[in-house]
Formats: structure tokens, C-alpha cells, sequence
């Protein structure tokens, strides 16, 4: 016969994070060409991606840097400390070796984020390092992005 549980001694159990990880320039959004960025602020972003986390059951860890190594460090500790990666690494998307192996190394979901549509733009932003590592990238939808994102790691995380 099944046993059961007397004592209902469920703990909450800290969830592990969605990481947000913006790159260079990104830190000025809002600030400027508002009719490529729009006119949110990343506070702005972060601040309503962590509300809409919380409404989902879930938790967000946002970080921006305009250094490559701190992008790097952070996909590193994402390997540990996170249930899925949403990454916008502005310019070094279209660079970086060093992010591409960093995230060839994880695990759980990875979506890669543009606010623009990388490819109505100039040429050089048409290849991206990082999307042959990536679960799925959603790019030219503006800033609702990295809810949508977000959405998609949840669903990804519960299947
Ligand atoms: O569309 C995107 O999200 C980009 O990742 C943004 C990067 C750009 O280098 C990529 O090609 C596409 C960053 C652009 C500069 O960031 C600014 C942010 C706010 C205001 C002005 C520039």
C-alpha cells in the first residue's frame, strides 16, 4: 500500500534563473536611433521581462556588458546556474568565436535575440556567430523579443 506523506514538509526551492544577456551598446537603448531600437530603456526591458517571469512561475537574472569576456564569463556560469540563456550580444554576435564556444557548451535552451531585423540591415550584420549554438533566434520584432524568448524557454524547459 502506498505511503503517505504525514507531514507536508515542502520547501520552496529556489529556482534557478533565465539569464538576459545584453552586449555592447545595448545599455543606451532608448537613448538613441529610436526608429531601429525603439524607445524603451534596457531598465525598461528588464524590468517588465522580471514581471512577466514572475507571473510565468519563474525568475530572470538580467546582465549587460560592453566586454566580451564578461559575456563569456557568464554563459560559463549560466552552465551551473541557469535554466536557459536569452542572448542579445549586440555587435559581437556578428564577431565572436569566444561567445559562439562558450554557448556550443551548454546545455539547456539558448535564444538568441536582435531587436532588429539583422537582415534588412547592412551585411555585415547578416551572419551571426551565434545562432549555429542557439535554440531559436527571434530577431526584427523589436524589444517584445525577449518576452517572446522567454515564453519559448519556458515551454522548451517544460516539455
Ligand atoms: O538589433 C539588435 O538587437 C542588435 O543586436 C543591436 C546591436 C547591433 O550591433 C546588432 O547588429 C543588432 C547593437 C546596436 C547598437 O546599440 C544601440 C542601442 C541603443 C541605441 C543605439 C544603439
Amino acid at each position: 500500500m502506498a505511503k503517505r506523506a504525514t507531514k507536508s514538509a515542502a520547501k520552496p526551492i529556489a529556482m534557478k534563473p533565465i539569464y538576459v544577456l545584453n552586449g555592447p551598446n545595448l545599455n543606451l537603448l532608448g537613448q538613441r536611433e529610436p526608429e531601429i531600437y525603439g524607445r524603451a530603456t534596457l531598465a525598461d526591458v528588464e524590468k517588465s521581462l522580471a514581471a512577466r517571469a514572475k507571473a510565468l512561475g519563474s525568475a530572470v537574472l538580467c546582465l549587460q556588458s560592453n566586454n566580451e569576456g564578461d559575456l563569456v564569463t557568464w554563459i560559463q556560469e549560466a552552465r551551473t546556474m541557469a535554466r536557459g540563456v536569452i542572448i542579445n550580444a549586440g555587435a559581437y554576435s556578428h564577431t565572436s568565436i569566444a561567445i559562439h564556444d562558450a554557448l556550443a557548451m551548454l546545455d539547456i535552451p539558448v535564444v538568441e535575440v536582435h531587436i532588429s531585423n539583422i537582415y534588412k540591415r547592412e551585411s555585415f550584420r547578416h551572419h551571426s556567430h551565434i545562432s549555429s549554438v542557439a535554440t531559436g533566434l527571434i530577431c526584427g520584432l523589436g524589444v517584445k523579443g525577449y518576452e517572446l524568448a522567454l515564453e519559448a524557454i519556458l515551454a522548451d524547459i517544460s516539455k
